[in-house]
């Protein structure tokens, strides 16, 4: 908790203020170092075996800030939510023995777990939410990792001003921490599209730029070297580290 709010605080105190423009200071300032050093203690302390605290229901904040690129318009997503996301099915491949294709209702019946954890943006606002939805590690053991494979990749729906798409990666370790869901409902209700409908990954124990909204595909690769900047997420390619531990 305290190593959190410290990491709050110093970004609270540089004045940032959204995701998006603190890119600049994030990559040059003091910012980078005030944090990263943070986040460097934060893996050499913790490691990703530690829980992220959990809560309950009365703890749950009544709002739930949007903090992300837009939610997507593209005909694929529009498409697909306007008939209820009967069509969507999530895509597990790459170097998998079995790749998946999951309609909703199968990974609901895949697993089923409800976490009310707190989200922690890296510009310094939080929010306590309740998560419900299938452990990432039941729906990667389906998908059969090959021995090659060492992280996951998360492809999402929306893109940047620039036609960028957004992602996100964890080791194969992280991935299997009970903690890190892929979402189906958020405060008991299912994901709104603003929030990441149909399925958001939620990394409980790492920083909120790991919790992909619009998620897409997961793709089992054996380094994050070959997926557009090579460094593991749409942030961590502008500068950002990619273990958000917190
Ligand atoms: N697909 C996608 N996921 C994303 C983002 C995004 O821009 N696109 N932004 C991340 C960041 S930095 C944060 S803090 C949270 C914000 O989630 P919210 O808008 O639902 O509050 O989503 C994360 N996941
Ligand atoms: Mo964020």
């Amino acid at each position: 908790m305290k190593r959190r709010l410290f990491v709050a605080s110093s970004l609270a105190s540089l004045g940032l203020s959204a995701c998006g423009p603190i890119k600049d200071s994030l990559t040059n300032g003091p910012f980078r170092s005030v944090v990263f050093s943070a986040e460097r203690l934060n893996q050499s302390v913790i490691g990703t075996h530690g829980m992220a605290r959990e809560y309950t229901d009365a703890d749950v904040d009544r709002e739930f800030r949007l903090d992300s690129l837009d939610t997507p318009s593209d005909a694929t997503y529009t498409g697909l939510l306007k008939s209820g996301f009967r069509d969507y099915r999530l895509v597990i491949d790459g170097l998998a023995e079995r790749p998946q294709k999951l309609t909703l209702a199968e990974l609901r019946a895949a697993g089923d777990r409800t976490q009310i954890t707190r989200h922690d943006c890296v510009e310094g606002w939080s929010a306590i939410v309740k998560w419900r939805g299938v452990p990432l590690a039941t729906v990667v053991a389906m998908a059969q990792p090959k021995p090659a494979a060492r992280y996951v990749i998360f492809h999402c729906f929306d893109r940047d001003q620039n036609g960028q798409p957004y992602y996100e990666s964890l080791g194969l370790h992280q991935a299997a921490h009970p903690q890190t869901v892929l979402a189906l409902d958020l405060n008991d209700k299912p994901i709104d599209p603003a929030h990441g409908a149909p399925v958001r990954l939620h990394v409980a124990t790492q920083l909120g730029y790991k919790s992909a909204k619009w998620v897409s595909r997961i793709e089992l690769v054996a380094s994050l070297a070959g997926t557009f900047g090579g460094t593991g997420g749409y942030w961590e390619d502008q500068g950002y580290e990619w273990y958000a531990g917190i």
